[in-house]
């Protein structure tokens, strides 16, 4: 069971595209996945005496650092553990605050939820400029159209390689219409703090995007996902986000899982079967 959000949790939601809710997974479910991939990581030696070790593999500076250490872990059910019970209650209270009094199904991409996963890949922390996308397209309708868990496996401290969520870019470009997420990407690149995020001049300090900028009449804060096992953030399937470097000693070990509304999901099929035909 969950507890219910709170008016200001649903406020925060609405208003940034995001909520952090700490400590809310059961233990037992974190210690589940964290077993499963500490062991997985044992048998090819990262994991040794209670610790992971960076010396089992080369450095390198490669976006999906050494990705392929946790590719056996794909299907594991330990990594939906964590997707609990009272997890899947919070993402229905978000639901039900969009959508009236009727929840409607929640259906996901994928029936596992999907680990991410970044070793240590850098020596300092930037925002980067590319990778920046969008998982779902805006549909037609009131705009929203689900919502993404984000939880932490393992502690995950700011400059270690969390996500970065464009906070408030799910207030724009709900027209009413399917708009696909490249040309949302496109036309975002045309709007003010938009266009240097996602541009190539190196020369700007990028850690001003922490900082809030406007665009379109509302306010937009780029935003690092940082938290303790059992910690989840809930966004808005709306948000961009991308991947970040992992400047700290520790591999960066977190999940997510998406929660499409049946009505959005239902669009985007249909779209790509145009698309398609
Ligand atoms: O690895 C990350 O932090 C980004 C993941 C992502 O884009 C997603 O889960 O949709
Ligand atoms: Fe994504």
């Amino acid at each position: 069971m969950s507890e219910a959000l709170s008016a200001d949790e649903l406020a925060h939601f609405r208003h940034w595209g995001f909520v952090a809710l700490r400590g809310v997974v059961d233990p037992s479910a974190v210690e589940e996945t964290q077993a499963a991939v500490r062991q997985h990581l044992a048998k090819q030696d990262a994991y040794v005496d209670g610790a992971y070790r960076l010396d089992a593999r080369p450095w390198t500076t490669e976006v999906l650092a050494h990705a392929d250490l946790v590719k056996g872990l794909k299907r594991s059910k330990h990594i939906n553990a964590m997707i609990t019970e009272g997890v899947i209650g919070y993402c229905r209270q978000i639901f039900a605050a969009f959508t009236g009094d009727v929840v409607e199904e929640v259906s996901s991409f994928h029936d596992n939820a999907q680990l991410l996963f970044t070793w240590p890949n850098a020596t300092t922390w930037s925002i980067p400029s590319t990778i920046w996308h969008l998982d779902f397209p805006r549909v037609p309708g009131d705009g929203f159209v689900g919502a993404q868990v984000f939880a932490f496996v393992e502690d995950v401290a700011s400059g270690g390689g969390g996500t970065l969520i464009a906070a408030g870019s799910h207030h724009l470009m709900n027209e009413d219409r399917l708009i696909k997420s490249k040309i949302i990407k496109k036309r975002l690149k045309q709007k003010p703090g938009y266009a240097e995020l996602l541009g190539k001049d190196q020369t700007i300090d990028r850690r001003r995007f922490l900082d809030p900028f406007e665009v379109d009449g509302f306010t937009q804060q780029v935003v690092e996902l940082t938290g303790r096992p059992g910690d989840i953030y809930l966004t808005d399937l709306r948000l961009l986000h991308t991947l970040a470097p992992n400047a700290s000693q520790h591999p960066r070990i977190m999940l997510t899982k998406r929660f499409i509304r049946q009505s959005a999901m239902d669009q985007f099929m249909e779209s790509i079967a145009k698309t398609a035909a």
